[in-house]
């Protein structure tokens, strides 16, 4: 095989527009220079980055393999094939679609192949840690549909599966969704199927948080139990940026009718590329042994972070995340993302349940292990990030102090090593 022209170097690009390659390189060391504790990040692989950086980007290739609407498709037809059958390995799912460019685009899909607009949807409420498309009114789930929501206990900080249930006998749901992007705990699939079962609805699983933690096999599927599974590739799956969706054979032309054309054109099947490249990196064991590590790590963090006196949603951590309540330290979660940002620890403000405050403020963090546990951090090192945070978030001394042991810590598990 030739030498493909446009092999990983940024010469061209430097020549070309430097400007441009000047924001690449120092992007680069912004996700090398500090901790990045965003839970739905994580840093792809070279192999991944080199498909999505190929020349698959140029081709037209509306339809599915051998259906498109173009010709020329014969290698990318290749590509989308290889990635469909991973998926379904991977995940013992009937069929696969790896065309959605997102996960908003995914549950676009989801929704537009079960339900009309006006129709009622039942689904974790955004300030309980749903998701945008779960039916927040400044969304199109909000606006199109008719969205009752589920929240998690006060006491428990738990999903309330009675709730749930009294919710879809009182509004008979023709969609129910389940899956969430800050919560931190293991979500009853067979307890889901059970209550969609009784009032007939579909079972819509936004997996796009924890895909990657059951591709490693390190918590339950929900592939036996929904009807749908949506979800990105780019969070711990480590995957490109962009979406996929899973669902039984009875439901797979409809999934794909809704994928295309009544939701995208052209697929992007350098991303299709990419999202297989990944596919086949997490059916390894060394992927395996990572999704363990990434929950290992999030339980020391939220330990480590309980020391420091900022206090768990719910007491823990199952996952990849942590949801932190800064009330007890008397910081908002703005003022947490700021400080943090400023000593080099890159996370988000999040808001927590029953939060006093609005989203903007909101009173708590959310954190995530995907990345640092790529990097190669253990337990160990998570003790040294909570006390790091710690100091920052109560903004003790000088930030630039914690920038420095930041620097030091990434700088023995460097991201994207040089050789
Ligand atoms: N924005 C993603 C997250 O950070 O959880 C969800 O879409």
């Amino acid at each position: 095989m030739t030498q493909p022209f446009w092999g990983p170097d940024f010469t061209a690009l430097a020549q070309e527009d430097p400007q441009i390659a000047d924001i690449l390189l120092a992007e680069l060391d912004r996700q090398r220079g500090g901790l990045q504790l965003i839970a739905s990040e994580n840093f792809t692989s070279p192999a991944v980055l080199a498909a999505l950086g190929s020349t698959l980007s140029n081709k037209y290739a509306e339809g599915y393999p051998g259906r498109r609407y173009y010709g020329g498709c014969v290698e990318v037809d290749k590509a989308e094939v290889i990635g469909m059958e991973r998926a379904k390995d991977l995940f013992g799912a009937e069929h696969a679609n790896l065309q959605p460019h997102s996960g908003a685009s995914a549950n676009i899909a989801a929704y537009g192949a079960f339900v009309k607009p006006g129709d009622t949807v039942l689904a974790m409420s955004l300030p309980h840690g749903g998701h945008l498309t779960h039916g927040s009114k400044v969304n199109f789930s909000g606006k199109w549909f008719d969205v009752v929501s589920y929240g998690v206990r006060e006491d428990t900080e738990l999903i309330d599966y009675d709730e749930v249930l009294a919710l879809a006998k009182q509004h008979r749901p023709k969609l129910i969704i389940c899956g969430a992007t800050a919560y931190p705990r293991l979500i009853d699939f067979a307890a889901f199927r059970a209550i969609a079962d009784e009032v007939g609805a579909i079972l819509m699983v936004d997996a796009a948080h924890f895909i990657g933690l059951v591709a490693g096999k390190a918590i339950p599927s929900p592939v036996p139990y929904a009807d749908v599974v949506c979800f990105t590739t780019h969070k711990v799956l480590r995957g490109p940026r962009g979406g996929m969706i899973l669902c039984k054979e009875e439901h797979a032309k409809a999934i794909d009718k809704a994928v295309f054309p009544m939701m995208q054109g052209g697929p992007l099947m350098h991303a299709v590329a990419a999202k297989a490249v990944a596919l086949k990196e997490a059916a390894t064991p060394e992927y395996q042994r990572y999704a363990a590590d990434v929950i290992a790590n999030a339980q020391a963090l939220a330990a480590g972070l309980a020391d420091e006196g900022m206090r768990p949603v719910s007491g823990g951590t199952d996952t990849h995340l942590a949801l932190i309540d800064l009330q007890g330290v008397g910081v908002t979660g703005a003022e947490a993302e700021e400080r943090c940002d400023a000593a080099g620890i890159t996370l988000n403000k999040n808001a927590i349940p029953y939060d006093p405050n609005p989203p903007a403020v909101a009173s708590g963090i959310r954190v995530g292990t995907p990345c640092v546990t790529t990097q190669g951090m253990g337990v160990g090192e998570m003790k040294t990030v909570a006390s790091l945070i710690g100091r920052a978030v109560r903004d003790e001394g000088d930030p630039q102090s914690v920038r420095d042991e930041v620097g030091e810590l990434v700088a023995a598990f460097p991201a994207y090593p040089a050789d």
